[in-house]
């Protein structure tokens, strides 16, 4: 993690394709995805609601150039009546604004042994906006769904190839979780008109699952009545032992809490640098299985719980503090959180084969003067 190393192409050797795991250096395909697809910078936990520009952005082919003025959504499959809305039309509907608290699948796969080759996430995949548009329930009680429907498909306008296959993006959910209140079709992210890299003309957001689900630039929403087995739900995002293994898919965010990092970096190693005293140790922790009901910090192996704040949302994280005395030396700061389901990060990663749902423990290390 604290060394980018290129891989040199030997001809002896032949290079790891996507999604092998490696032991290996950092490839020049996870650079080139690293570049393209940014985290957000760990000091933004300061906020509440992460600034525009610091939230994560994960994209898998390119960001479609979208015309908003010729751009259509179409609803349509089992429905007594298909809709085909502009945008203006879109804004027009009854709006809600939900604040959500997004995080992708492979946060912290880069730190996994073997790595799984894609995008090298560290820890930083996540941030929370305050989402704006239309509820999605809304639009089906338009459209009205037959009885025999079991899913939604979204797909969107980026295209490309991933496994070989030539795709467009597209993810489905069941029609219990479609059918939520908070399930929105966002125009607006921060009060903002979303910026091309999260969806821009509209986006779904589905609050407590793992970012894959949220589907952005979206084209189509098609009712069907046979589940779907698109790439992006049959192959990619799911929890898997092997390549071979057709694993549990993916579905909600998994109990994880982040550190602000205290005092000042060294801009190498971004090993960080204190004053001897007290400091306030501030942090976020958010679940998509069910609310936050604690979280301990640990200094130098020694657990104790943190004050938490309110949560502005039900999806959305909660800021916890905890007081500390910072002694001269080298120490180890870490965090660890609950949620309601009684679920408790691992203090070790259980490996899979996709990088999938890890939320192993933060760990901090600092150097107090
Ligand atoms: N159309 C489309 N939607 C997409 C993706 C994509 O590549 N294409 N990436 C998904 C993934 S894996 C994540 S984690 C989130 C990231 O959302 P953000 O970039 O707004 O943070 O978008 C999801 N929606
Ligand atoms: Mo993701």
């Amino acid at each position: 993690m604290s060394k980018l190393i290129y891989r040199r192409r030997q001809s002896a050797r032949p290079a790891p394709h996507a999604g092998e795991p490696t032991y290996g250096p950092l490839t020049a395909e996870e650079l080139q995805l690293a570049v393209r697809n940014h985290s957000m910078p760990l000091e933004a936990l300061r906020e509440d609601i992460t600034p525009p520009g610091l939230h994560y952005v994960l994209t898998h082919f390119d960001i479609p150039h979208i015309d908003a003025g010729s751009w259509h959504l179409r609803i349509g499959g089992a429905v007594e009546r298909s809709l085909e809305l502009s945008l203006a039309a879109l804004k027009k509907d009854p709006a809600i604004s939900v604040p959500v608290t997004l995080e992708c699948a492979g946060n912290g796969r880069s730190l996994l042994k073997p790595r799984p080759l894609s995008q090298p996430w560290t820890l930083e995949a996540v941030g929370t906006a305050v989402w704006t548009g239309v509820p999605l329930a809304y639009l089906l009680a338009q459209a009205r769904v037959e009885p025999e429907a079991v899913e939604i498909v979204f797909t969107g306008l980026d295209e490309g190839i991933q496994g070989g296959v030539r795709q467009q993006y597209a993810r489905s959910l069941p029609i219990a979780e479609a059918l939520r209140a908070d399930v929105v079709l966002a125009y607006k992210m921060n009060g903002s008109e979303l910026p091309p890299q999260h969806g821009y003309p509209l986006r779904l957001v589905v609050p407590g699952w793992y970012g894959m689900t949220s589907v952005k630039w979206l084209q189509s929403i098609q009712v069907v009545t046979v589940p779907f087995h698109g790439f992006q739900q049959s192959v990619a995002y799911r929890y898997q032992h092997t390549a071979d293994d057709a694993g549990a898919p993916v579905s909600r965010i998994r109990i994880r809490s982040l550190m602000l990092p205290p005092g000042i970096p060294d801009f190498y190693t971004r090993r960080r640098i204190l004053s001897r005293g007290p400091v306030m140790l501030r942090g976020r922790a958010w679940s998509g299985e069910g609310a936050v009901t604690g979280v301990d910090v640990g200094i130098d192996g020694k657990w104790a719980p943190a004050q938490l704040e309110k949560a502005a949302g039900a999806f959305a994280w909660r800021g916890w503090s905890f007081p500390w005395v910072a002694d001269p030396g080298e120490h180890e700061l870490a965090c660890r959180a609950t949620d309601a389901t009684g679920a408790v990060q691992p203090l070790e990663q259980h490996w899979n084969y996709q990088g999938m749902g890890n939320n192993v423990v933060q760990r901090v290390k600092v150097r107090v003067e």
